[in-house]
């Protein structure tokens, strides 16, 4: 196995034995083989796309089913990964008959799947990110990076389609992209652009998703959560995914059961069409990578709508739950019927059996709901105080958290930023400072929670919004962002903000290891993307005092 698509990857080189995540080489071959697969799919649709022929989209499905299924910390079962393979080979051998020839004869669409698992791994060597050493490194590390790009822009895909929302512009991408990513005559200038492209298609589906999201749960708005558990059998909601969670809240009403947020479900609390529910009773523990020893012996059970997902122990395995894209071996997994309707009764009926707490935690709240709407609901109050000198500039500290000692640069940045500043936070890796009191200024809370990481899309429209007030453009503002990355969401999220030419990011807590030195210099050139340092210096930089 190769992988280095996550920011723990090992050595900060590349997983070669087992994943740091727990990926077993048997599923890291399978995943690059399903990704050649969907290559080779590519190269048959492109033509189609190209002469107008509107794309099937279950076809479009599968492709952003199965790069959503390779993202980090989603699906670790092999028996998933088989079926998915067969299935690509079926979808294959359609489109073969149906467009006749492939954009260009390359293995990725000529190959043929074989029948066996075992027949299977012999093969997926070939499909390995460093099989062709011979490979300019620069444009293997342009490839992977649209790839990885393009992960991420699946996940929020599929949680628009699963909301019956999507861009006809970004699913032909889907394929355009993969496609390209087999060409051999693409040059470094033309990857470069299609790496923007790749931003933009970023954008595209994360406004799907907030259009998706607002029209059925409407804007969400200020919300007090609670962060400690009561009394009573419970279920704690992960991942991201907003209609497993209205749908668990529906099948839960009148039962006795509290639902509690955890990771990123955390911004549900602020829409208005989910927080309706009266059992929808709180927000439980710290970002993903805390959850082994938080899911430990807890008197409730746990449903996985998306990443992250880590090595559940023997203590839990029994009371999580998986269900869309997620899997992993031994766990139970809730799917869908033909109307998209899912059936929790198994783990309602066990988290009444377990029961819960016998009494209530104290209370502790904190804030959230500050998308897009709500934000530029303050609009003037802002423009005012900035104008008066009582708000001198904003960061935004978010992105993802992860396992690294490193991570406490965010913690430190947060709690260092000046008492005239407000803080704008997305994304998980908000956990390392959100429960802390910022307090208020110019009569603003300090520390505005816009959402999830698709949010990004909030924070952008806020930052365009107030950029248009002052006259100037996004580079203009007196705005800081200040990005942790881990996994492929985090990548479409820079990609997208690089593609609006935003310059001046701070990203750690590492570089990605699939960025060539050249690469990453373009972009130190052309973006002047910054690795972090250290708290107290990146702060004095971003308020021109160094
Ligand atoms: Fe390693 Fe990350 Fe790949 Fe897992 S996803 S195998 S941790 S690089
Ligand atoms: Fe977190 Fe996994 Fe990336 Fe949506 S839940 S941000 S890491």
């Amino acid at each position: 196995m190769f992988c280095y698509q996550c920011e723990q990857t090992a050595n900060q080189k590349g997983c070669t034995k087992l994943g740091v995540c727990g990926k077993t080489p048997e599923v890291a071959n399978l995943q690059d083989l399903l990704i050649f697969q969907i290559k080779g799919i590519s190269c048959y649709a492109r033509p189609l796309i190209e002469k107008g022929t509107p794309m099937d989209k279950s076809v479009v499905s599968f492709i952003e089913n199965v790069l959503f299924t390779t993202l980090t910390n989603v699906n670790f079962d092999v028996e998933v990964h088989v079926e998915l393979l067969r299935e690509s080979q079926r979808i294959k051998e359609e489109l073969r008959a149906y467009a006749g020839a492939p954009s260009q004869p390359t293995l990725h669409a000529t190959y043929d799947l074989p029948q066996t698992k075992t027949e299977m791994l012999r093969d997926a060597p070939i499909a390995g990110i460093m099989y062709d050493k011979s490979l300019d490194p620069d444009i293997r590390s342009l490839r992977q990076t649209v790839l990885y790009g393009l992960k991420g822009i699946s996940a929020y895909g599929h949680q628009a389609r699963e909301l019956g929302y999507y861009s006809d512009e970004a699913d032909d991408f889907y394929i355009l992209a993969l496609e390209a990513l087999t060409d051999d005559r693409l040059s470094v200038e033309e990857l470069i652009r299609l790496t923007m492209r790749t931003g933009e298609m970023a954008i595209e589906v994360m406004k799907k998703l907030d259009e998706a999201n607002t029209t059925i749960y409407q804007n969400p708005a200020p919300q007090k959560v609670n962060v400690h558990l009561k009394k009573g059998p419970f279920i704690i909601v992960s991942g991201h995914d907003l209609k497993d969670l209205e749908m668990l809240l529906k099948q839960t009403e009148g039962t006795g059961i509290h639902i509690y947020t955890h990771g990123e479900m955390l911004p549900c609390h602020g829409y208005p069409g989910l927080n309706k529910y009266p059992h929808l009773a709180g927000n439980f523990g710290g970002a993903w990578q805390d959850q082994q020893k938080q899911f430990d012996n807890l008197p409730g059970c746990i449903l996985m709508t998306t990443n992250c997902l880590m090595r559940p122990r023997d203590s839990y395995k029994d009371r999580i739950y998986s269900t869309n894209v997620v899997g992993w071996d031994g766990v139970k997994h809730i799917g869908k019927n033909e109307n998209g309707e899912k059936d929790f009764s198994a783990i309602i009926e066990q988290a009444l059996e377990l029961g819960g707490y016998p009494e209530d935690q104290d209370v502790q709240e904190i804030l959230v709901g500050f998308g897009h709407h709500a934000t530029l609901g303050y609009a003037d109050a802002i423009v005012d105080a900035v104008k008066s000198g009582k708000l001198r500039h904003f960061f935004l500290i978010g992105g993802c958290d992860g396992a690294r000692p490193g991570r406490n640069y965010y913690t430190e940045f947060a709690e260092m930023v000046p008492q005239d500043c407000l803080i704008m936070t997305l994304a998980c890796g908000k956990y390392r400072f959100n429960k802390l009191d910022f307090g208020e200024v110019a009569g603003l809370p300090r520390l505005l929670d816009i959402g999830q990481c698709n949010d990004v899309y909030s924070a952008i429209r806020i930052a365009t919004a107030l950029a248009d007030a002052f006259g100037t453009d996004v580079n203009g503002l007196p705005l800081s962002l200040i990005i942790s990355w881990y996994e492929q969401k985090a990548v479409a999220d820079l990609l997208a903000l690089l593609s609006l030419g935003i310059h001046d990011i701070y990203l750690g807590p590492t570089l990605p290891a699939f960025l060539s030195p050249n690469v990453l210099q373009y972009l130190t050139d052309t973006f002047h993307l910054k690795s972090i340092s250290n708290a107290r210096d990146d702060i004095r930089t971003c308020l021109g005092q160094a």
